[in-house]
Protein backbone atom coordinates (compact mmCIF):
# COMPACT_ATOMS: atom_id res chain seq x y z
CA UNK A 1 0.00 0.00 0.00
CA UNK A 2 2.73 2.22 0.18
CA UNK A 3 4.38 1.59 -2.55
CA UNK A 4 1.20 2.20 -4.15
CA UNK A 5 0.64 5.90 -2.20
CA UNK A 6 4.69 6.67 -3.10
CA UNK A 7 3.49 6.00 -6.77
CA UNK A 8 0.77 8.14 -6.53
CA UNK A 9 2.43 11.03 -5.54
CA UNK A 10 5.40 10.83 -7.71
CA UNK A 11 2.52 11.05 -10.12
CA UNK A 12 0.27 13.96 -8.94
CA UNK A 13 3.76 15.96 -8.55
CA UNK A 14 4.20 14.94 -12.21
CA UNK A 15 0.86 16.31 -13.31
CA UNK A 16 1.03 19.52 -11.18
CA UNK A 17 4.83 20.24 -12.91
CA UNK A 18 3.04 20.05 -16.20
CA UNK A 19 -0.19 22.63 -15.33
CA UNK A 20 1.95 24.47 -14.20
CA UNK A 21 4.17 24.83 -17.13
CA UNK A 22 1.04 25.36 -18.98
CA UNK A 23 -0.08 27.75 -16.28
CA UNK A 24 3.49 29.59 -16.85
CA UNK A 25 2.69 30.12 -20.84
CA UNK A 26 -0.86 31.98 -19.97
CA UNK A 27 0.63 33.61 -16.42
CA UNK A 28 3.19 35.15 -19.05
CA UNK A 29 0.26 36.36 -21.44
CA UNK A 30 -1.23 37.69 -18.76
CA UNK A 31 1.75 39.54 -17.34
CA UNK A 32 2.65 41.17 -20.38
CA UNK A 33 -0.61 42.43 -20.67
CA UNK A 34 -0.90 43.95 -17.22
CA UNK A 35 2.68 45.18 -17.58
CA UNK A 36 0.81 47.08 -20.68
CA UNK A 37 -1.64 48.31 -18.95
CA UNK A 38 -0.15 49.46 -15.96
CA UNK A 39 3.14 50.58 -17.17
CA UNK A 40 5.70 51.11 -15.05
CA UNK A 41 3.42 52.60 -12.36
CA UNK A 42 1.81 49.78 -10.93
CA UNK A 43 4.12 47.27 -12.02
CA UNK A 44 6.15 47.36 -8.81
CA UNK A 45 3.13 47.24 -6.51
CA UNK A 46 0.55 45.48 -7.87
CA UNK A 47 2.55 42.55 -9.46
CA UNK A 48 4.00 40.72 -6.58
CA UNK A 49 0.28 40.71 -5.24
CA UNK A 50 -0.76 39.40 -8.62
CA UNK A 51 2.31 36.66 -8.52
CA UNK A 52 1.20 35.69 -5.04
CA UNK A 53 -2.46 35.43 -5.89
CA UNK A 54 -1.77 33.70 -9.11
CA UNK A 55 0.71 31.38 -6.66
CA UNK A 56 -2.68 30.67 -4.52
CA UNK A 57 -4.70 29.92 -6.89
CA UNK A 58 -2.29 27.45 -8.32
CA UNK A 59 -1.50 25.68 -4.95
CA UNK A 60 -4.70 25.55 -4.45
CA UNK A 61 -5.89 23.87 -7.29
CA UNK A 62 -2.98 21.61 -7.23
CA UNK A 63 -4.10 20.51 -3.50
CA UNK A 64 -7.63 20.12 -4.78
CA UNK A 65 -6.35 17.69 -8.17
CA UNK A 66 -3.73 15.96 -4.87
CA UNK A 67 -6.89 15.69 -2.86
CA UNK A 68 -9.01 14.02 -5.72
CA UNK A 69 -5.98 11.78 -6.13
CA UNK A 70 -5.90 11.07 -2.84
CA UNK A 71 -9.42 10.32 -2.88
CA UNK A 72 -9.06 7.87 -5.43
CA UNK A 73 -6.41 6.58 -3.58
CA UNK A 74 -8.30 5.91 -0.90
CA UNK A 75 -11.25 4.74 -2.78
CA UNK A 76 -8.59 1.93 -4.51
CA UNK A 77 -6.89 1.40 -1.07
CA UNK A 78 -10.72 0.30 0.21
CA UNK A 79 -11.56 -1.57 -2.92
CA UNK A 80 -8.35 -3.13 -2.09
CA UNK A 81 -9.36 -4.32 1.29
CA UNK A 82 -12.16 -5.60 -0.02
CA UNK A 83 -10.68 -7.80 -2.79
CA UNK A 84 -8.60 -8.41 0.07
CA UNK A 85 -10.78 -9.93 2.68
CA UNK A 86 -13.05 -11.64 0.11
CA UNK A 87 -9.86 -13.26 -0.78
CA UNK A 88 -9.07 -13.90 2.92
CA UNK A 89 -12.37 -14.99 2.88
CA UNK A 90 -12.35 -17.61 0.02
CA UNK A 91 -8.70 -18.77 1.39
CA UNK A 92 -10.57 -19.98 4.55
CA UNK A 93 -13.41 -20.96 2.77
CA UNK A 94 -10.88 -23.53 0.66
CA UNK A 95 -9.10 -24.03 3.86
CA UNK A 96 -12.67 -25.36 5.36
CA UNK A 97 -13.27 -26.96 2.07
CA UNK A 98 -9.55 -28.64 2.43
CA UNK A 99 -10.31 -29.66 5.93
CA UNK A 100 -14.26 -31.25 5.37
CA UNK A 101 -12.11 -33.18 1.89
CA UNK A 102 -9.01 -33.91 4.68
CA UNK A 103 -11.85 -36.00 6.91
CA UNK A 104 -13.75 -37.52 3.67
CA UNK A 105 -10.32 -38.69 3.19
CA UNK A 106 -9.22 -40.23 6.34
CA UNK A 107 -13.04 -41.58 6.41
CA UNK A 108 -12.33 -43.41 2.87
CA UNK A 109 -9.62 -44.69 4.04
CA UNK A 110 -11.10 -46.47 7.41
CA UNK A 111 -13.66 -47.72 4.78
CA UNK A 112 -10.79 -48.68 2.17
CA UNK A 113 -9.00 -50.29 5.03
CA UNK A 114 -12.26 -52.53 6.54
CA UNK A 115 -13.03 -53.58 2.66
CA UNK A 116 -9.44 -54.52 2.51
CA UNK A 117 -9.23 -57.06 5.76
CA UNK A 118 -13.17 -58.12 4.14
CA UNK A 119 -11.24 -58.96 0.54
CA UNK A 120 -8.05 -60.61 2.85
CA UNK A 121 -11.12 -62.69 4.89
CA UNK A 122 -12.80 -63.31 1.69
CA UNK A 123 -9.81 -64.65 0.43
CA UNK A 124 -8.71 -66.97 3.14
CA UNK A 125 -11.50 -68.54 3.11
CA UNK A 126 -11.72 -69.08 -0.32
CA UNK A 127 -8.84 -70.68 -0.50
CA UNK A 128 -9.60 -72.48 2.44
CA UNK A 129 -12.68 -73.91 0.77
CA UNK A 130 -10.63 -74.44 -2.62
CA UNK A 131 -7.67 -76.37 -0.13
CA UNK A 132 -11.38 -78.68 1.03
CA UNK A 133 -12.69 -78.97 -2.47
CA UNK A 134 -9.31 -80.42 -3.67
CA UNK A 135 -9.15 -82.67 -1.11
CA UNK A 136 -12.49 -84.36 -1.62
CA UNK A 137 -11.63 -84.31 -4.92
CA UNK A 138 -8.84 -86.13 -4.67
CA UNK A 139 -11.20 -88.34 -1.87
CA UNK A 140 -13.48 -89.10 -4.87
CA UNK A 141 -10.90 -89.76 -7.76
CA UNK A 142 -9.31 -92.15 -5.33
CA UNK A 143 -13.37 -93.76 -4.65
CA UNK A 144 -13.99 -93.58 -8.75
CA UNK A 145 -10.72 -95.29 -9.20
CA UNK A 146 -11.14 -98.11 -6.70
CA UNK A 147 -15.12 -98.51 -8.00
CA UNK A 148 -13.15 -99.21 -11.52
CA UNK A 149 -11.37 -101.55 -10.26
CA UNK A 150 -13.91 -103.00 -8.62
CA UNK A 151 -16.19 -102.78 -11.85
CA UNK A 152 -13.34 -104.35 -13.88
CA UNK A 153 -12.75 -107.06 -11.32
CA UNK A 154 -16.63 -107.80 -11.26
CA UNK A 155 -16.75 -108.33 -15.05
CA UNK A 156 -13.95 -110.60 -15.41
CA UNK A 157 -15.88 -112.82 -12.73
CA UNK A 158 -18.79 -111.76 -14.42
CA UNK A 159 -17.42 -113.11 -18.09
CA UNK A 160 -16.01 -116.21 -15.96
CA UNK A 161 -19.84 -116.49 -14.85
CA UNK A 162 -20.94 -115.96 -18.17
CA UNK A 163 -18.83 -118.47 -19.74
CA UNK A 164 -19.87 -120.78 -16.80
CA UNK A 165 -23.47 -120.29 -17.47
CA UNK A 166 -22.88 -120.79 -21.14
CA UNK A 167 -21.11 -124.43 -20.01
CA UNK A 168 -24.37 -125.19 -18.01
CA UNK A 169 -26.34 -124.58 -19.97
CA UNK A 170 -25.07 -126.22 -23.15
CA UNK A 171 -24.55 -129.24 -20.40
CA UNK A 172 -28.29 -129.09 -19.10
CA UNK A 173 -29.91 -128.90 -23.28
CA UNK A 174 -27.58 -132.23 -23.82
CA UNK A 175 -29.25 -133.62 -20.56
CA UNK A 176 -32.62 -132.35 -21.59
CA UNK A 177 -31.75 -133.90 -25.06
CA UNK A 178 -30.78 -136.98 -24.00
CA UNK A 179 -33.70 -136.97 -21.61
CA UNK A 180 -36.17 -136.27 -24.58
CA UNK A 181 -34.26 -139.23 -26.67
CA UNK A 182 -34.96 -141.59 -23.47
CA UNK A 183 -38.03 -143.23 -22.69
CA UNK A 184 -38.53 -141.83 -19.37
CA UNK A 185 -41.20 -138.73 -18.96
CA UNK A 186 -39.80 -137.72 -15.34
CA UNK A 187 -36.93 -138.43 -13.12
CA UNK A 188 -37.25 -140.05 -9.53
CA UNK A 189 -35.43 -139.13 -7.13
CA UNK A 190 -34.96 -139.69 -3.28
CA UNK A 191 -36.56 -137.19 -0.96
CA UNK A 192 -35.40 -137.00 2.91
CA UNK A 193 -37.85 -135.26 5.43
CA UNK A 194 -37.75 -135.11 8.56
CA UNK A 195 -39.47 -137.94 10.99
CA UNK A 196 -40.49 -139.80 7.67
CA UNK A 197 -37.86 -142.71 6.03
CA UNK A 198 -36.80 -141.39 2.70
CA UNK A 199 -39.02 -142.01 0.14
CA UNK A 200 -38.74 -141.91 -3.55
CA UNK A 201 -40.22 -138.82 -5.86
CA UNK A 202 -40.82 -137.97 -9.33
CA UNK A 203 -39.45 -134.84 -10.67
CA UNK A 204 -41.08 -132.87 -13.83
CA UNK A 205 -39.40 -130.86 -15.47
CA UNK A 206 -41.23 -130.82 -18.72
CA UNK A 207 -44.50 -129.12 -17.69
CA UNK A 208 -43.50 -125.68 -15.61
CA UNK A 209 -39.94 -126.37 -16.05
CA UNK A 210 -37.60 -127.86 -13.58
CA UNK A 211 -38.06 -128.53 -10.23
CA UNK A 212 -41.60 -130.13 -9.91
CA UNK A 213 -42.24 -132.56 -7.70
CA UNK A 214 -45.33 -134.80 -8.74
CA UNK A 215 -47.82 -135.66 -6.10
CA UNK A 216 -50.12 -137.06 -8.32
CA UNK A 217 -50.26 -138.09 -12.09
CA UNK A 218 -53.32 -139.74 -14.06
CA UNK A 219 -52.59 -139.86 -17.77
CA UNK A 220 -52.81 -143.14 -18.87
CA UNK A 221 -55.79 -145.05 -16.57
CA UNK A 222 -54.16 -147.80 -15.58
CA UNK A 223 -54.26 -146.76 -12.29
CA UNK A 224 -57.18 -147.47 -10.19
CA UNK A 225 -57.51 -144.28 -7.75
CA UNK A 226 -60.82 -145.70 -6.14
CA UNK A 227 -59.15 -146.44 -2.81
CA UNK A 228 -59.30 -146.38 0.75
CA UNK A 229 -58.40 -144.13 3.02
CA UNK A 230 -54.81 -146.21 3.97
CA UNK A 231 -54.11 -146.12 0.50
CA UNK A 232 -54.24 -142.55 0.18
CA UNK A 233 -52.79 -141.82 3.13
CA UNK A 234 -49.52 -143.93 1.96
CA UNK A 235 -49.64 -143.14 -1.38
CA UNK A 236 -50.24 -145.98 -4.54
CA UNK A 237 -49.48 -146.24 -8.47
CA UNK A 238 -46.14 -145.84 -10.14
CA UNK A 239 -43.50 -143.43 -10.16
CA UNK A 240 -43.30 -143.05 -13.55
CA UNK A 241 -46.95 -143.30 -14.96
CA UNK A 242 -50.25 -143.08 -12.88
CA UNK A 243 -49.48 -142.26 -9.23
CA UNK A 244 -50.09 -140.63 -6.11
CA UNK A 245 -47.88 -139.63 -3.55
CA UNK A 246 -49.92 -140.36 -0.30
CA UNK A 247 -51.38 -137.83 2.27
CA UNK A 248 -48.79 -138.21 4.82
CA UNK A 249 -45.74 -137.52 2.43
CA UNK A 250 -47.74 -134.75 0.80
CA UNK A 251 -48.26 -133.36 4.50
CA UNK A 252 -44.90 -133.82 5.61
CA UNK A 253 -43.49 -131.82 2.40
CA UNK A 254 -45.94 -129.32 2.37
CA UNK A 255 -45.42 -128.49 6.07
CA UNK A 256 -41.69 -128.63 5.50
CA UNK A 257 -41.02 -125.57 3.43
CA UNK A 258 -43.76 -123.32 1.18
CA UNK A 259 -44.69 -125.05 -1.63
CA UNK A 260 -46.80 -123.62 -4.24
CA UNK A 261 -49.14 -126.15 -6.55
CA UNK A 262 -49.52 -126.92 -10.44
CA UNK A 263 -52.04 -128.64 -11.94
CA UNK A 264 -52.33 -129.51 -15.43
CA UNK A 265 -55.07 -130.78 -17.41
CA UNK A 266 -55.53 -132.36 -20.78
CA UNK A 267 -58.28 -133.24 -22.85
CA UNK A 268 -59.31 -136.07 -25.25
CA UNK A 269 -58.86 -133.18 -27.92
CA UNK A 270 -55.53 -132.93 -26.53
CA UNK A 271 -56.09 -129.30 -25.46
CA UNK A 272 -53.51 -128.47 -22.37
CA UNK A 273 -54.87 -125.99 -19.47
CA UNK A 274 -53.21 -125.21 -16.44
CA UNK A 275 -53.92 -123.83 -12.92
CA UNK A 276 -51.24 -122.55 -10.59
CA UNK A 277 -51.41 -121.48 -6.81
CA UNK A 278 -48.72 -119.34 -4.69
CA UNK A 279 -48.92 -121.54 -1.82
CA UNK A 280 -50.02 -125.43 -1.15
CA UNK A 281 -50.40 -126.69 2.62
CA UNK A 282 -51.90 -129.91 3.98
CA UNK A 283 -52.83 -130.70 7.73
CA UNK A 284 -51.83 -134.10 9.41
CA UNK A 285 -54.31 -137.03 9.61
CA UNK A 286 -55.52 -135.62 12.60
CA UNK A 287 -56.98 -133.16 10.79
CA UNK A 288 -58.13 -135.36 7.93
CA UNK A 289 -55.37 -133.95 5.43
CA UNK A 290 -57.60 -130.99 5.02
CA UNK A 291 -56.31 -128.56 2.45
CA UNK A 292 -55.28 -125.55 4.82
CA UNK A 293 -53.62 -122.76 2.45
CA UNK A 294 -53.79 -122.63 -1.64
CA UNK A 295 -52.47 -119.09 -2.21
CA UNK A 296 -53.22 -117.04 -5.40
CA UNK A 297 -54.48 -118.35 -8.61
CA UNK A 298 -53.21 -118.31 -11.93
CA UNK A 299 -53.68 -120.02 -15.30
CA UNK A 300 -56.36 -120.38 -18.23
CA UNK A 301 -58.10 -123.61 -16.66
CA UNK A 302 -60.32 -121.32 -14.59
CA UNK A 303 -59.90 -121.53 -10.60
CA UNK A 304 -61.94 -124.72 -9.64
CA UNK A 305 -59.72 -125.84 -6.77
CA UNK A 306 -59.76 -122.88 -4.30
CA UNK A 307 -63.75 -124.02 -3.60
CA UNK A 308 -62.13 -126.99 -1.86
CA UNK A 309 -59.97 -124.53 0.43
CA UNK A 310 -60.70 -125.90 4.20
CA UNK A 311 -62.00 -129.19 3.05
CA UNK A 312 -61.17 -132.57 4.63
CA UNK A 313 -59.65 -135.56 2.31
CA UNK A 314 -62.71 -137.84 1.88
CA UNK A 315 -62.12 -141.77 0.57
CA UNK A 316 -65.18 -144.14 -0.44
CA UNK A 317 -64.45 -145.71 3.02
CA UNK A 318 -64.16 -142.07 4.87
CA UNK A 319 -66.60 -139.44 4.42
CA UNK A 320 -65.80 -136.06 5.16
CA UNK A 321 -67.55 -133.88 2.92
CA UNK A 322 -71.01 -131.80 3.07
CA UNK A 323 -73.21 -133.70 1.27
CA UNK A 324 -75.40 -136.61 2.56
CA UNK A 325 -73.75 -138.65 -0.36
CA UNK A 326 -70.34 -139.43 -0.29
CA UNK A 327 -68.96 -137.93 -3.05
CA UNK A 328 -65.57 -140.04 -3.13
CA UNK A 329 -68.07 -142.86 -3.60
CA UNK A 330 -69.60 -141.07 -6.39
CA UNK A 331 -66.60 -140.25 -8.40
CA UNK A 332 -64.64 -143.40 -7.62
CA UNK A 333 -61.85 -141.30 -6.05
CA UNK A 334 -60.48 -139.59 -3.04
CA UNK A 335 -60.33 -135.88 -3.27
CA UNK A 336 -61.14 -132.97 -0.96
CA UNK A 337 -64.18 -133.04 -1.70
CA UNK A 338 -67.37 -129.91 -1.05
CA UNK A 339 -69.69 -131.24 -2.70
CA UNK A 340 -70.80 -133.86 -5.32
CA UNK A 341 -70.85 -131.51 -8.00
CA UNK A 342 -67.02 -129.79 -8.04
CA UNK A 343 -64.24 -131.73 -7.75
CA1 LIG B 1 -70.99 -136.98 2.64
Amino acid sequence: MENQLKVCSMFMILISTLSFVAMESAECKAKRELDTQCGKYCYKIVKPLLEHASSVFQKEKALAEIQLKANECTQTIADLQKTVAFKVELLNSKDKHLASQALLIEAKDKQLALQTELINTYKAKKDSIENEKDKKILTLESLIKEKDLKISDLEVKNTANSAKINDLQTKLAKYLKMLEQSSCKSITSIIKLPHVEPFPVSYDYKIAGPGWTVIQRRIGGTEDFNRNWEEYKTGFGDLQYDYFMGLEKIHLLTQSQPHELYIQLEDFNNEIRNARYTHFLIGSEEESYKLIKLGNFSGNSGDAFTKHLNMKFSTKDRDNDLVTNNCAIVHESGWWFHNCSHW
